[in-house]
This record gives C-alpha cells, structure tokens and sequence, in this order.
C-alpha cells in the first residue's frame, strides 16, 4: 500500500496509507430552505467548519443538485450560491475546497476564490472547458462516471456490463482531460454510483471496485455511495435520513475494495469507522 499524491493547485495530497473523506455541503435553496442569503451563508460555513472538526480531509461545495431528475441551475445562480462560501472558507484556509460543479464559468470563479479540486459528475461531457480551468490552476480533477443528464440518466436503457462502461468511459474523460492539458498527477476517478446505473449494478460497482482500481491503478480513486437511494432499497425503501447504517456499510466495503477517497455526508461515522476498516486492511 504505497503512499501516494494527488497534485492539487495549492499542495499535494497523501493517499492510499489513510482513506481520505471528502465531506458533501450542499448550498441549495432546497438545503436551506428558510433564512435571506446572509443566513444560508452562515450556515453553509459553520457547516463545513463542523466537519472539519469531525476529521474531513476535503470539503466537497456544490450549487447544483445533481440527483437524479433534478433540473439544472444557471451559472450565475450556481455562482451567487457557492462563491461568498469558498470565499470565506478558503479564507480560513486549512483543508482543501473541492467545488462539484459541471459548468466552466463556475468552476473558474471557484478556482479564482480558493477552490483547489473541481468535481465533475459529467466527467468532462457537459462542458470540456472545465479541463482548461483545471489544468489553467494546477487543480486537482475528479472525473466521475456518468450516463446522460442529471434529468434523463434513470430512463436510459440499461447498459449490460456495467464494469467495461465504466472503465470505457473514465478513459475517454481522461483523454480529453489530457487533450486539454491536465496534468495526469491531478486527477482522481470515481465510478459514479447511481448515475444511469441500475441498483443492481451500484451494488455490482461496489463488489468489482478492485477491477476498477486496477485498470485505473495511477489514479486516485473516490467513491460516492452515501445516502444513495440503492440504499434506501435494499432497506426496504427508506428515505434519505435513515440511510447512515447502510451508507457506512457500502463506505467500508469500498474502501476494502479499493477506494482511496469516500465522499460522504456524514463525516463523524465515517471517519471512525473507515479508521478500522483502514487497520485491518493495513493488516492484510
Ligand atoms: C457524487 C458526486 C458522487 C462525485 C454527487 C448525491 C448526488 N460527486 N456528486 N461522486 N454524487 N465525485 O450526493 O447523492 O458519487 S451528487
């Protein structure tokens, strides 16, 4: 289990001795429903000061919700509601900012206030001039598997191996990345779990992550199963708040399989419980 590094625009990060967790803040009207700007603001900062206390290695900002059959966000509004929290919270600056976003101009503002990682869901589909902006700032670039839009990507027909789309498919967004002058130091992978993919087939991801780890073995490798609704299936269809149990499973299953980074929205149970899932694989 080699140490490694994932370059970044401002360090590098270690990887593959610890599993790194990368902690989800949303700012989302949907997330803070009540309160003016000013107080979903607050909120999204002592949200992210929270889970750096809890042992985040990165924070993960996004604007957009990308769930499955949301509707997309315009670039400025995606702006308005991530810039003011990178901007105070890189101002503070102790771990690195990841802003999970699909649109260039968004990214380029996140770079410019203090953003070190952009997470691409689209994996370099939606807008390939993200890669620019990455490669511009040295940033570290996560390129994520998916299949058609955030709006139709659960009406597409079912791919029947799930394992070679994927792999096919990071290794198109990593050519173009390339193409775009990426540095292959900066970029991390991730199978994208639950984007146009069938529960079984999450599950499937989840079981086979060696495979994918070993085709893509010079890249970090994050994972995102936390509060998916495959979960909330194999529980017998529960909602999103009663997913914690079942998000730590598929974490430690990852991370026994693979993954070097877990994005997760719950950092706490993570943390501890990837701290023992990383000793005993250190022990193998
Ligand atoms: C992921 C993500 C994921 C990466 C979302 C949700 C949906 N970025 N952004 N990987 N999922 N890299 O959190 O339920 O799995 S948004």
């Amino acid at each position: 289990m080699p140490i490694r590094q994932w370059k970044l625009a401002r360090r590098w990060l270690p990887y593959g001795e610890q599993t790194l967790v990368m902690g989800v803040l949303n700012v989302t009207p949907d997330s803070f429903s009540d309160g003016g700007q000013f107080d979903s603001l607050d909120r999204a900062v002592a949200h992210a000061t929270q889970m750096i206390r809890e042992g985040a290695d990165v924070i993960d900002i996004g604007g957009e919700s990308t769930r499955p059959g949301s509707a997309s966000v315009s670039a400025e509004e995606e702006l308005q509601r991530v810039v003011p929290v990178i901007e105070r919270r890189a101002g503070q600056a102790s771990i690195p900012i990841s802003i999970d976003t699909t649109k260039s101009a968004v990214a380029r503002a996140a770079l410019a206030a203090g953003a070190e990682i952009i997470n691409d869901i689209s994996g370099l589909r939606f807008d390939p001039l993200i890669a620019d902006e990455a490669a511009r700032a040295s940033a570290g670039l996560v390129l994520m598997h998916s299949r058609g839009t955030p709006k139709t990507m659960q009406q597409l027909p079912p791919v029947n191996d799930i394992i070679s789309e994927v792999i096919r498919g990071l290794r198109e967004s990593i050519a173009v990345a390339e193409q775009h002058g990426v540095a292959l130091e900066s970029i991390a992978i991730d199978p994208g779990i639950g984007f146009g993919k069938s529960a079984e087939q999450n599950l499937e991801l989840i079981a086979k992550l060696d495979q994918v780890a070993h085709e893509f073995a010079e890249f970090p490798l994050l994972i995102g199963t936390s509060r998916k609704s495959f979960i909330g299936k194999l529980l017998g269809d529960v909602p999103a708040d009663q997913r914690l149990h079942g998000t730590i499973a598929s974490t430690v299953a990852s991370v026994m399989n693979g993954a070097h980074i877990v994005r997760v929205h719950d950092v706490k149970a993570a943390v501890e419980a990837i701290k023992v899932a990383d000793a005993v694989r250190r022990t193998r």
